[in-house]
């Protein structure tokens, strides 16, 4: 069997003094923290596309990475020399997860049927290989929007057409998902928005949107795929406006069509910056309202304002990241998925090792520092105290239901000024800093 990663072997945990960058320094399959293994919290995820399919292209050149697999000439040899390749590096980092889109593991044919016939080929050797690596699958997903078809979108596209050609295309993916035991399903609106609203009507849109995930739920329960829905957040790019804007769009739209038991939330760093948002922001608002499901770990650069993609390095997004996934209890079906691509000019196999190691020594750091805060309680201890006035009194009375605003009336005329108290947020930078 051909090696296409020859000279690096499993990395292997060497501990902070060790000075190999193709070692880990903090992530310790094995060890447990708070509890549990990091293996089992942080459920790493190598993704497909970026990782194997990526070409380094950006809007001003064509593709700077050139890998032993590509052979333009023969796309389905190409795609089983690629997957084996792929769980080559996926044994050799010891990540226990994958996920891909059904387009970057089978290319497409001239029609559907063909185009399916080649993505069951393909399947049949993934489900080999994950049985001769123990691989699991954190989640599959459609390409529905790079084929010139989806040009103006997949479930929100004017056209019935395009319509129901995405949700062919929806099915045979959840169907092959669910032949690869994955965990979950993400949709996520590649195209689902608009450029225009000259020539969008938004309203009809946004039902035919509903109209399609009510479709993959039916679909779920019809064949028994007992994976999570997801649907990943994004507020443009590639269209000026995206449908599923941000966490908070997205439970709103939920709720609103009755589909929020169904679907739960893969929110992505990059997108929740693009949004204007704190990563930590959009993660808060999906896990409070019991709806984070799975994450995908990667980092934009906030000079340059796309979605770059970049791996995880930055431990204060990582350690607050990780707090808010130890707060609600950890994941169940999801993971940190790196959605994250080598820089351009990162064109070496090798630096698709040293980017991961440094995503996950960065999430192994963020656990370790999240967990060490957690069992310190300082934290939790001022935030109780921030808001101890809810816990009896008037502010028991208003939690429960007991007062309106004739008797919030009364209480203020009685009591006159509220005592105001200080935000503490230097004093809470500066402890948090102390931990990391
Ligand atoms: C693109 C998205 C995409 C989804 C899966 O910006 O991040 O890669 O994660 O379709
Ligand atoms: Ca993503
Ligand atoms: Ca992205």
């Amino acid at each position: 069997m051909r090696e296409y990663f020859p000279g690096i072997g499993k990395i292997a945990f060497e501990g902070g003094c060790s000075d190999n960058p193709l070692a880990f320094k903090h992530y310790n399959a094995e060890e447990v923290v708070a509890g549990k293994t990091m293996a089992d919290h942080l459920r790493f995820a190598v993704c497909y596309w970026h990782t194997f399919k990526g070409t380094g292209s950006d809007p001003f050149g064509p593709g700077t990475l050139i890998r032993p697999w590509d052979e333009p000439e023969r796309p389905m040899e190409a795609a089983e020399a690629c997957l084996r390749a792929a769980f080559e590096f996926f044994t050799k980092l010891g990540v226990g997860l994958w996920c891909f889109h059904d387009r970057d593991i089978a290319p497409e044919a001239d029609n559907l049927a063909e185009t399916n016939k080649r993505l069951d080929k393909i399947v049949d050797l993934a489900e080999q290989l994950q049985q001769d690596t123990g691989m699991k699958l954190l989640w599959g997903t459609t390409n529905a929007f790079s084929h010139r078809r989806f040009m103006a979108g997949a479930s929100t596209n004017p056209s019935p057409a395009v319509f129901a050609y995405a949700a062919s295309q929806v099915k045979k993916a959840m169907e092959v998902t669910q032949r690869l035991g994955g965990a979950g399903y993400v949709f996520w609106g590649g195209r689902e928005g608009y450029d225009t609203l000259l020539n969008t009507d938004l309203k009809r849109e946004l039902d035919h949107l509903a109209r399609f995930l009510q479709m993959a739920v039916d679909y779920k329960q019809k064949i028994r795929f007992d994976g999570q829905l997801y649907i990943e957040p994004k507020p443009k790019e590639p269209t000026k406006h995206q449908y599923d804007f941000d966490a908070a769009t997205v439970i709103g739209f939920l709720v609103q069509h009755g589909l929020d038991k169904e679907i739960k939330l893969n929110v992505e760093a990059n997108h929740a910056t693009l949004a204007a948002h704190d990563f930590q922001h959009d993660l808060m608002v999906a896990a409070a309202n019991g709806m984070l499901g799975s994450i995908d770990a990667n980092r934009g650069d906030l000079l340059i304002g796309w979605d770059t993609d970049q791996f995880p390095t930055n431990l204060y997004d990582t350690t607050l990241a990780m707090l808010t996934v130890l707060k609600m209890g950890g994941f169940t079906t999801g993971g940190l998925n790196f959605d994250a691509k080598v820089r351009r000019q990162s064109i070496d196999l090798e630096d698709l090792f040293h980017a991961h190691i440094g995503g996950m020594d960065a999430f192994a750091r963020g656990l370790k520092i999240a967990a060490k805060i957690t069992e310190d309680g300082k934290f939790d201890a001022l935030l109780k105290q921030r808001y101890c006035g809810w816990e009896e009194g008037v502010g028991a009375r208003i939690e429960r239901g007991e007062v309106g605003f004739e008797e919030l009336e009364a209480y203020t005329l009685k009591h006159g000024e509220p005592a105001v108290q200080s935000g503490r947020q230097e004093m809470l930078e500066n402890l948090l800093n102390e931990y990391l």
